[in-house]
């Protein structure tokens, strides 16, 4: 499906693209619409692929990578095309072993001690990652003119907890605890994140990526203090280092669970958009933050959970969310990832309910 907002002439490309226009705080309408884990086991091509290679080599080879990025914009013709690959590529790049073990997520060794840090590389990165900026700049070319090409790495803070708990964690007790006994050991992890993932970043725009989102899963796990010096510093460094290098790109953070905290990253960070978990009110966020950042776009927020059970509730609650932001900067998507058992046709009736005026 193409969207209304489709190019007339070859030469009002680059300002032709929705998402794009939408993130740098245009209001746009209908808004435009992509969804958080957007590519995955919910499309039978995607598990089709998946018995093909394990999670890591698909998303180190650019063959493979490109194809499933591309998978849910052939079917949906979403706005935006969120590259494939994982926040945790980062420490299996400065040297972290990582295995994807199904049924139990990802596993890292646990990062505990100055010599588990020292271990890391930090200038492997950007050779390692190389492929992934290859994927990129084939995504560039094969992409319709009209989608938006996203990239992304996790937040510092994010990062850190699967690169302390080696792994997926409830509590994340082991991070948190590390923060309050060894700070000085959190700090310098943090710092290595921040240089590392801002150099990244700026590495996948320069392969083609038009917007960068921060994926900071976790943050609302901080109390205020914590998450002042772990959620917002970092990111206002990482910003304001791709800013500098790269001042017209778009620059997207996910404070997941952060409450009235929000506010602060948004006024502090200097991002362009602020991405809502489900459980935040956008109209009333909008009004929040509307005066103390102008033209700041808001992105989001249905409930997985609502798309997962489709419908004409699905459908009214789109359309609610969608219309509570109209006259202002947004862009559709949900307050979290796509579930994994997802209906493939509740995606289709979502991004067509979304675009039906
Ligand atoms: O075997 C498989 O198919 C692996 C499943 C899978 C996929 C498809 C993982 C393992 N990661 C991904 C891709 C992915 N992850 C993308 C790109 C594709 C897209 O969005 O369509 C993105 C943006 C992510 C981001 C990501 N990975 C986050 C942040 C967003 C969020 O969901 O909160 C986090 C926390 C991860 C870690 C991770 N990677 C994979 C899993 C199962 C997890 C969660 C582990 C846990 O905490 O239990």
């Amino acid at each position: 499906m193409i969207s209304e907002n489709a190019p007339s002439s070859p030469s009002s490309k680059p300002l032709s693209k929705p998402l794009l226009r939408a993130l740098r705080g245009e209001a746009i309408w209908p808004p435009p619409v992509w969804l958080m884990r957007q590519a995955g086991r919910y499309l039978p091509e995607f598990r089709a692929m998946r018995d093909k290679a394990d999670f890591l080599t698909r998303c180190m080879t650019p063959d493979m990578a490109t194809e499933l990025t591309i998978q849910p914009i052939r079917r949906y013709g979403m706005d935006g095309a969120i590259l494939f690959s994982d926040i945790l590529i980062l420490p299996w790049a400065m040297g972290q072993s990582l295995d994807f073990i199904d049924g139990r997520g990802p596993v890292l060794s646990a990062i505990r001690s100055e010599a588990d840090l020292a271990r890391l590389d930090p200038k492997r990165v950007q050779d390692a990652v190389a492929p992934v900026r290859e994927t990129l700049s084939r995504l560039a070319k094969e992409l319709p003119d009209v989608t938006t090409l996203l990239g992304f790495a996790g937040s510092p803070f994010t990062v850190a907890c699967y690169m302390v708990e080696g792994g997926g964690s409830r509590d994340f007790a082991e991070t948190r605890r590390m923060m309050q006994t060894n700070p000085a050991l959190f700090d310098r992890l943090i710092d290595t994140l921040i240089s590392s993932t801002a150099e990244m970043l700026c590495g996948q725009i320069e392969a083609g990526a038009e917007a960068v989102m921060l994926f900071d899963s976790w943050a609302g796990i901080l109390p205020p203090s914590a998450f002042r010096r772990y959620v917002i510093e970092p990111t206002r460094q990482i910003v304001a280092y791709i800013r500098a290098r790269h001042p017209n790109t778009p620059l997207i953070g996910f404070p997941r669970l952060g409450g009235i905290m929000v506010r602060e990253y948004a006024q502090k960070t200097g991002i362009n958009t602020l991405a809502l978990d489900t459980v935040a009110d956008p109209a009333q966020i909008s009004e929040l933050l509307s005066k103390d950042v102008p033209g700041l776009t808001l992105q989001g927020n249905m409930d997985p959970m609502i798309l997962f059970s489709g419908g004409e509730a699905m459908i009214r609650e789109a359309q609610a969310i969608r219309d509570a932001m109209r006259g202002k900067p947004h862009v559709f998507n949900l307050g979290h990832g796509v579930m994994q058992h997802t209906p493939p046709e509740n995606v289709a009736a979502l991004v067509e309910a979304v675009r039906s005026v």
